[in-house]
Parts: C-alpha cells; structure tokens; sequence
C-alpha cells in the first residue's frame, strides 16, 4: 500500500470520524493538518484535493477521497470484516440512518461557516453559541429516541459501527459546546463505551493536536 495521508483538522468532527476508522481497521497513516482558524482549507492547493474546501481528505491507494462517511464505506468496504457496517442489507440501513441523523442533520447546520454566517446576519456575538446549543441538543434529542430501537452496547449492536463514528465526535462537540447532556442517558453510555477502545483513544482532538 502507497503512503496513506489524512489531511485533516485536530478539532473537526468529521476529520475525527475518519481517524477513528483508520485506527479500527489498523491502517497507518500520516496527517497533513489543514488549519481551518486560518483559512487553510481555501487554498488553492487545497481545493484541487478537495473542491469543497472541507477536511477531511483521505489519499490511499492511489486515489483522492473525500466526504468522512463515503470514506468510511470505502474502508469498510475495503475490509468488511472490520464490521464498521453490518452483513445484513437492513441492518446496514439502520446504521447508515444513526450516522446521517448525525452527519447530515445535526453537522451540516452547526458547521464553522454557517455558525460564522448566522453570528453577521444575526448582529450578535452570543448567537453563534446560542444556535450551536440549540441545533446539537435538538439532534441529540432525536436522535436518543432513535437509538431507543436498538439493543446493544454500541449504537448497533455489541461492536463499533459507523455509526458510533459519528455519535463520539458528535458528543465530544456538544460537550464543547456546553449542551447539557443529562437527557441523552444513551448516548452518554455509549460514548463511554467507546471511550475505553484504542482506536478511539488514539483518535481523539487532545490527541492529536498539532
Ligand atoms: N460532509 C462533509 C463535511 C465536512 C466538513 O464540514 N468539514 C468541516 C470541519 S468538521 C470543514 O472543513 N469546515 C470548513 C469550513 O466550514 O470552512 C464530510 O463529512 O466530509
């Protein structure tokens, strides 16, 4: 396997997904960081990787990829015995639906940009905060309900899918945030599952900080 590099950032959630991924399937790789507080992730050279200007980035096996969760499918699909995403057609449904209750209802609106743009039209510094608390305790909130349908130690089951790629970063940045956590009981208990795996250690912000 050629060099594998993450270009990422300590902080972003997604970026977090993405090494926890690597870490479960045991891939090396080095991290290239984007500083995002600069506006590293605008840089000509930058967007040729990725066009959106977002980290992550994944290079491996000769290819450029990016969006955390189509990265995540692509090393589950590299592996599948990892069990980032179940066998069974359903089950993988009910993970990909946990994930994007996170990735793509809860992420997208408290994104940097967007929490920049509401501070200006908003005319007050206090919105920013104001709106992150309230957009992330509402996805908790629902998504709690949807994880009430499953049994397990994890979102899914007993071993880390995709979905709990999403819920720990997703917590670690609530819990950044000041959301008051003490109605998400079964989202707590699993990120303290998680909490006690390597490849989720090793993965965490304070971690790797540059
Ligand atoms: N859907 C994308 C979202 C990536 C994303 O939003 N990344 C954030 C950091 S978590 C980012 O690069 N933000 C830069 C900005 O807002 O300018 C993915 O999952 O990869």
């Amino acid at each position: 396997m050629n060099e594998v590099v993450l270009y990422d950032y300590w902080r972003s959630s997604a970026s977090y997904r993405v090494r926890i991924a690597l870490n479960v399937l045991e891939i090396g790789y080095k991290t290239v960081s984007i500083n995002l507080l600069e506006g590293e992730q605008r840089s000509p050279d930058y967007l040729a990787l990725n066009p959106q200007g977002f980290v992550p980035t994944l290079v491996i096996d000769g290819k450029t990829l990016t969006q955390s969760l189509a990265i995540i499918e692509y090393l589950a699909e590299l592996r599948p015995e990892c069990g980032l995403m179940p066998t069974d057609i359903a089950d993988r449904q009910h993970v990909r639906a946990l994930a994007y209750a996170i990735a793509m209802d809860i992420h997208p609106i408290c994104n940097m940009h967007v929490a920049a743009y509401v501070m200006t039209i908003a005319g007050k510094a206090d919105a920013r905060e104001e709106w992150m608390k309230h957009f992330i305790a509402d996805g908790l909130r629902k998504l709690e309900s949807m994880l009430g349908e499953f049994d397990g130690e994890f979102s899914f089951g007993d071993q880390p899918t995709m979905a709990d790629l999403c819920l720990v970063p997703q917590v670690y940045n609530a819990r950044r945030w000041g959301v008051d956590m003490a109605d998400f009981q079964r989202i707590v208990d699993i990120d303290a599952k998680c909490a006690k795996l390597p490849a989720f250690q090793t993965a965490h912000p304070d971690r790797v900080r540059p």
